[in-house]
């Protein structure tokens, strides 16, 4: 294999006080392909890597989803590590990443951070936030992924040009996750260090912000693989709320009280909330039948090749 087949991918804003030293310890460990693409740093980022011997791409939007979907357009080495800038990353770890690629058990593998985390690498908040977006992904897919926020990864380019990509900001890395179940592409995961950033370089995170983004992308991304669960989680909060309004009205009506707008609502909340499981239930049809003609093409193209 030739070092120069693995593009080594950094997205960067402002991490001029890690960037150097990760192109550094990248080398060392023979890697000599990297790409730099970074968001217009105004601390001299794109010039350090750049006196490191990177390629640097100034990207030409913004966010970091952004950055990573052009980036995936420039790449031409058959696989691809994608690291954060930030020197949470360690290097030496890279050919573990690798190994499920190059022995060709896996399109895409993911870096988990969660079991072998230094002390401060997550805070408080972090650490919990990631724990339920995890499971939230887990639920609402079906497949139980670890650590599908992880910034440190590796996949073939092929795979990751199949994947469709439109989120610009910190929720590309859900979208690259749920992309690639939607693709039944091969994914492992791997457990990794995660180290805490350094504290010269400021986080571009917000963690309620962010956190709430990628909550609601995994819900809205799950309307076209998991119907009944996108319609079922609407369903239910009407369904309960006619229940609420309605035990409210019954027990009115025994003290002889008749409540007959709140009863029209009731109605109203119960009958749209079934509505939605019905929904659910036609779009979940509509899924499985899609995917049983996406099956048949899929194999048809694979006896034909
Ligand atoms: N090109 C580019 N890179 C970005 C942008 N926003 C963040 N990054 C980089 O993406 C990587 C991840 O960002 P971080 O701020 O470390 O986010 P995080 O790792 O989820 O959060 P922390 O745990 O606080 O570090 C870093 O290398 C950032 O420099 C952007 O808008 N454009
Ligand atoms: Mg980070």
């Amino acid at each position: 294999m030739n070092s120069k087949d693995i593009c080594i991918l950094i997205p960067t804003l402002n991490e001029a006080a890690t960037v150097g030293q990760l192109i550094k310890d990248f080398k060392k460990e023979g890697f000599s392909n990297i790409l730099v693409i970074d968001g217009n740093s105004k601390d001299g980022t794109g010039r350090i890597a750049e006196a490191e011997g990177a390629k640097v791409v100034m990207q030409t939007g913004r966010g970091k989803g952004q950055a990573m979907i052009q980036a995936f357009g420039l790449i031409e080495s058959p696989y691809v590590i994608m690291v954060d800038g930030d020197g949470t990353y360690l290097a030496r770890e890279a050919p573990s990443l690798l190994e499920p690629i190059l022995e060709g058990r896996a399109d895409h593998v993911i870096g988990n951070r969660l079991e072998k985390y230094s002390p401060g690498a997550f805070t408080k908040l972090n650490l919990v936030g990631n724990r339920l977006i995890n499971i939230f992904f887990d639920v609402a897919y079906g497949v139980h992924l670890k650590d599908i926020l992880s910034g440190y990864r590796a996949f073939t380019i092929e795979s990751v040009r199949e994947l469709e990509l439109n989120k610009t900001g910190f929720e590309i890395e859900t979208e690259i996750s749920v992309e690639c179940i939607l693709k039944k592409q091969r994914v492992e995961e791997v457990s990794i260090t995660y180290l805490p950033r350094s504290e010269k370089g400021a986080t571009k995170l917000n963690p309620v912000k962010d956190g709430f983004r990628i909550g609601s992308t995994i819900y809205r991304l799950a309307k076209v693989h998991n119907p009944m669960f996108y319609f079922g989680i609407i369903g239910s909060f009407f369904v309960l709320a006619g229940l609420i309004t309605g035990a409210f009205v019954i027990a009115q009506w025994f003290q002889g009280i008749t409540r007959v707008p709140l009863s029209v609502l009731t109605a109203l909340f119960i009958i749209f909330g079934l509505q939605m499981f019905i929904f659910g239930m036609l779009s979940d049809l509509i899924v499985t039948l899609h995917r049983q003609t996406i099956n048949l093409i899929q194999e048809r193209n694979r006896r034909e090749k």
